[in-house]
């Protein structure tokens, strides 16, 4: 079985400190959550940025600013930006970062609910925008898919040219709005991707590890991090992501599934090794 990918979310652009107090605003605390997971084994950090108050942004310059703070302490790691940013921003904001070129970013494949009031909106004209600069900018997609029909949408813009191969999916699952977390949801994901694709789970809150141990079984690859679920276990915080990654290496280890390295990873998903 191929070694397992962890990538870690370790911002998110709706969790608050008053979730977690380690939830990282300032550049300082980015790097330090980054440093945290990538030393228990993350290859990937998924990134958004804030500002110092708390506030999301997709503004170029804070991404090249965190991305290089990041880049000095984890030299090899991964660093996958959001092109989803927050719910309500437009597609031109929400691309920003895809300007410096990262190896890989999000494309959201679909519109969905967002908790309470929250429409998450990415209309097939987006995803095909968003699709074409990825392509231009020689930027590998982490398809995030919420629910199935999402993933419907990202093999018909495939079809279309919009998306390369090989694809890489991230189910994230247990949004309010989105699928479920439950073993058949799951199952149902997984069952709904090409064979020659690639696939990382994202479980939302308490779905988090029960949806990690399954992709580790599966041969799939795990996403963890306060983006998703500030708790190491039930009313107990993670002081760090890394804690959480931690968590996901200790699972990895008594199931026999090893870890990748950046190196590794880039392998796995068909990305340019780094001198
Ligand atoms: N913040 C969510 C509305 C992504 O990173 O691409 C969208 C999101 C997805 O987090
Ligand atoms: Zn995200």
């Amino acid at each position: 079985m191929e070694k397992l990918i962890i990538t870690s979310a370790i911002c998110g652009a709706e969790v608050l400190k008053e979730h977690n107090p380690a939830v990282p605003y300032t550049i300082e605390e980015c790097v330090r959550e980054a440093r945290s997971a990538y030393n228990a084994g993350a290859s990937i950090i998924h990134l958004h940025v804030r500002w110092d108050d708390g506030t999301p942004t997709q503004d170029k310059e804070r991404f090249r600013l965190v991305i290089e703070a990041i880049r000095k302490e984890c030299p090899d790691v991964i660093i996958q930006p959001s092109t989803g940013g927050a719910v309500g921003m437009t597609d031109d904001e929400r691309l920003q970062p895809t300007e410096l070129y990262p190896e890989m970013a999000t494309l959201d494949c679909g519109t969905c609910n967002f908790g309470g009031d929250d429409v998450f909106v990415n209309t097939e004209n987006t995803i095909k925008y968003f699709g074409d600069r990825m392509i231009e900018r020689g930027i590998k997609p982490e398809l995030e898919v919420f629910d199935k029909s999402m993933i419907e949408m990202a093999l018909r813009l495939y079809k279309k040219g919009h998306i390369v191969k090989p694809m890489h999916f991230d189910f994230v699952m247990g949004v309010n709005g989105g699928i479920g977390g439950d073993i058949r949801d799951f199952v149902f994901m997984r069952g709904s991707i090409p064979n020659d694709s690639t696939y990382t789970v994202a479980g939302v809150g308490r779905y988090e590890f029960p949806l990690a141990t399954l992709a580790i079984i599966d041969g799939g690859h795990v996403r963890v991090g306060f983006e998703d679920n500030v708790y190491l276990s039930k009313g107990v915080l993670a002081k760090s992501n890394g804690e959480l990654v931690e968590k996901v290496v200790c699972i990895a280890n008594e199931l026999g599934r090893q870890i990748a390295t950046p190196s590794e990873a880039r392998q796995i998903l068909g990305l340019k090794p780094i001198k």
